[in-house]
């Protein structure tokens, strides 16, 4: 009796955390990150809003790209159906070396280790040195407060960064996306604030490649997950994947885990095992209705026997 409720709990649970996508609706949120700490599923996505022309009297100057961002913010469940909203955890305009009104911020990205959460993020420089740079906020607690540190990491230029650590503990940053700026990787200093050794331009993947790097490991294989374009007049993303017994590859490329939408410009997701259960996080405009203005959304993932990952298939209600 006692497994039959355990059973039918577990069913509820599922089929309730698959019927309500978009999970995020109080603002627009993309390229989600999910992790678990402390037995919470946290998201930590960027945070897409409309270009308010006022901002251009404050010396704001539109690019032209689409996604604006003026701050992110941290989400946290304990049944992928009701989440927190923990407001904000850096804005643009605190960031000390970025471009004031600039709100070039893209897609965020989280680790935890000894103690500390260290969330990385892309931003637009102030020193012109690069589209984009990307920055460090740490905190004590996985919602925070976090405090921006001085100055970008030097040699990460570029977006989309994803930190990754090891069984051993050696963390190591993938990133890169857009045209001529491939996936790359390299090892973290154990300080978590710079990087050390080579930097490796990652090979073997479809050159349609796109951007939104995320790794994570699963009996022994590393699993690098990223966004491929092939349709660059509609601009859609199809979500893929290359595994490697090595984090620094090289990866054998395996198929497509989320097919691409129609009438969808971008994808970025993230992959989270949370209460035996794995998750694909991931974005889509069903509120908005436009490329721009993006809305986290969540279903769950399986493997095959030999490791490979079955298809994801969208619940878009
Ligand atoms: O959110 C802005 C950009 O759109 C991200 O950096 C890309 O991954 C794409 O989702």
């Amino acid at each position: 009796m006692k497994q039959l409720i355990v059973f039918i709990s577990f069913l509820s649970f599922s089929i309730q955390s698959w019927a309500q996508n978009p999970i995020i609706t109080n603002i627009y949120t993309a390229d989600p990150t999910a992790r678990v700490y402390n037995n919470k599923l946290y998201i930590y996505p960027s945070h897409d809003v409309q270009w308010n022309p006022e901002w251009e009297k404050l010396g704001a100057k539109k690019e032209n790209h689409g996604h604006v961002m003026t701050d992110y913010h941290a989400f946290s469940t304990t049944d992928l159906v009701n989440y927190t909203d923990h407001g904000v955890i850096v804005a643009q305009n605190d960031v000390p070396w970025g471009l004031k009104n600039g709100y070039g911020m893209w897609a965020p990205c989280i680790t935890y280790k000894n103690g500390t959460y260290y969330y990385y993020f892309p931003n637009t420089p102030a020193d012109k040195s690069g589209f984009r740079q990307t920055g460090l906020a740490t905190a004590k607690n996985p919602e925070g407060p976090f405090t921006i540190e001085p100055n970008y990491i030097k040699g990460l230029k570029g977006i989309d960064p994803n930190p990754f650590i090891d069984d051993d503990g050696q963390a190591y940053m993938y990133w890169g996306g857009g045209k001529g700026n491939s996936l790359k990787v390299v090892k973290l200093s154990d300080a978590m604030k710079s990087i050390e050794g080579e930097t490796i331009a990652i090979k073997g993947l479809p050159q349609e490649y796109k951007e939104g790097p995320f790794v994570f490991k699963r009996n022994e294989t590393y699993y690098l997950t990223f966004p491929l374009n092939y349709d660059t007049k509609n601009s859609t993303e199809e979500i893929a994947y290359a595994i490697s017994n090595n984090p620094l590859g090289p990866f054998e490329f395996k198929g497509t885990i989320m097919d691409r939408f129609k009438d969808q410009w971008t994808n970025h997701h993230s992959i989270v095992n949370y209460k035996r259960q794995w998750y694909f996080f991931y974005h889509y405009n069903h509120i908005s209705k436009a490329g721009n203005l993006r809305s986290t959304c969540v279903d769950s993932l399986f493997f095959n026997n030999d490791g490979t990952i079955k298809k994801v298939k969208p619940t878009l209600r």
